[in-house]
């Protein structure tokens, strides 16, 4: 034990009622939500990088936070570990994240850097013997160190390119040898400063045929988790080559992998590329490339990405309401990529942001189920569209041509009648469940 978090008991279930603050008011693992476990469901995961690596900077001060394991040893990162597995045991979570620079200190060359790497994951894994937390995904750290500031695969030097390579490869095989669900791939630095000094074109091919080596490796060693990039459409760099779904798609198809790779999709970097959580995770589901998501949202004014815990269950519940229609997560889940205000100094603090958080989206999953089993908003859906049931509809959009449907236009007299599309109506009945 390492007494970090001495005197905050694990969390449990309490009800609505609760006046306990170190209790779920919503939260109920066990209870069955959509004919599924809400532990199930939500798949939570808590990230490494945020609740246990991050000094509590930003841009005009450093660090705020003091934690016994911050510091460049093994025994730091030793120590690190153990707290993490005593925060994840404290509130019940089911998954963890990390990215390499995470959990190991960096040490004097690529070799060195891997054996403490190796090290880390071999006491991770017998954590794991005796911890009931699993590894939903990890990932490579490849945007803090100086050497990746022109990028990881998309830099102008192919020596990057190899390092980037060299790292992925360890942390696939971290992710494999520790059961993880998936691997993630956020391009932090792929994309460009200005296109002064920009080959875009050379930098996307560069970007596509990493990410085939990525996918041909996952065979290769039978990693069965799915991979998963991370899109966002600016910083840390001014334009990153995954800006949104949409980007991201015509990326893989370009490069054959819409079959293979499938997203993370990040509620902070949605609104970024000026778009809404939900979008995002509704045009995934009808790409069919949703994979899972990181639940940290932006600050509405401040324009940049603040990756704070969630604190609106009406946004949340039309997050997961997309989520439910696509059939719930697979190998993905509900990753608190959320860091805590650089004031919230005590450990009591990182435990409190994420029962509140945890409770906010067991809030709205119940909401969104409880609208998804009532299908009224899908009846009303379907009924909107139920024109193109009709076999004269059908057949036009399947085999017609522009001369055969104007044929029939001036045939038939066609007048279209415009209908209401009810937007308040469903408002009200959206809002009569959260
Ligand atoms: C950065 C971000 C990352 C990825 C993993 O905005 O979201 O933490 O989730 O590299
Ligand atoms: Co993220």
């Amino acid at each position: 034990m390492t007494g970090y978090f001495n005197g905050i008991p694990a969390i449990r279930y309490e009800g609505p009622e609760s006046e306990n603050d170190f209790a779920f008011r919503h939260y109920n693992p066990d209870e069955v939500v959509a004919g599924r476990r809400m532990e199930d469901h939500l798949r939570f995961a808590v990230a490494y990088w945020h609740s246990f690596a991050w000094p509590g900077g930003d841009p005009f001060g450093g660090q705020t936070f003091e934690r016994p394991w911050f510091g460049d040893t093994m025994e730091h990162a030793r120590l690190k570990a153990d707290a993490a597995f005593e925060m994840f045991d404290i509130l019940g979570v089911p998954y963890f994240c990390f990215h390499d620079a995470d959990v190991r200190p960096e040490a004097g060359s690529f070799a060195a850097s891997l054996k403490q790497f190796e090290a880390i994951v071999d006491h991770f894994g017998a954590k794991m013997q005796t911890h009931r937390a699993r590894l939903l995904w990890s990932t490579a750290n490849l945007f803090s160190h100086r050497r990746f500031m022109a990028g990881a695969a998309t830099n102008p030097d192919p020596e990057v390119f190899a390092w980037s390579a060299a790292t992925v490869k360890a942390c696939m095989d971290a992710t494999h040898r520790l059961g993880g669900q998936n691997y993630v791939l956020w391009g932090g630095r792929e994309g460009y400063e200005t296109l002064l000094n920009t080959d875009l074109g050379r930098e996307r091919h560069q970007a596509g045929r990493f990410l085939q080596m990525v996918v041909d490796y996952k065979h290769r060693i039978g990693f069965k988790g799915t991979i998963l990039i991370e899109p966002k459409p600016q910083e840390p760099s001014k334009h990153q080559y995954d800006y949104d779904v949409a980007t991201v798609y015509g990326f893989l198809k370009d490069f054959g992998l819409e079959q293979e790779v499938k997203v993370n999709i990040e509620q902070g970097h949605a609104i970024l590329a000026g778009h809404s959580f939900e979008h995002e995770i509704a045009l995934a589901a009808s790409l069919g490339i949703f994979g899972s998501i990181d639940m940290n949202r932006n600050d509405y004014q401040s324009g940049w990405d603040t990756d704070q815990f969630p604190d609106s269950v009406p946004e949340m519940a039309r997050a997961y309401y997309e989520i439910l229609r696509a059939g719930g997560f697979t190998t993905g889940g509900t990753n608190f990529d959320a860091k805590l205000r650089r004031q919230s100094l005590d450990p009591e603090d990182l435990i409190l942001a994420h029962v509140g958080a945890m409770d906010i989206c067991a809030r709205a999953l119940k909401a969104a189920a409880a609208l998804l089993q009532d299908g009224a908003l899908e009846r009303a859906r379907a009924e909107r569209y139920a024109g193109w049931d009709r076999p004269e509809a059908k057949s036009m959009l399947a085999t017609g041509t522009l001369e055969s449907i104007s044929a029939r236009v001036l045939e038939s007299g066609l007048d279209p009648k415009p209908r209401s599309g009810c937007q308040e109506r469903l408002e009200n009945l959206w809002n009569r469940f959260v």
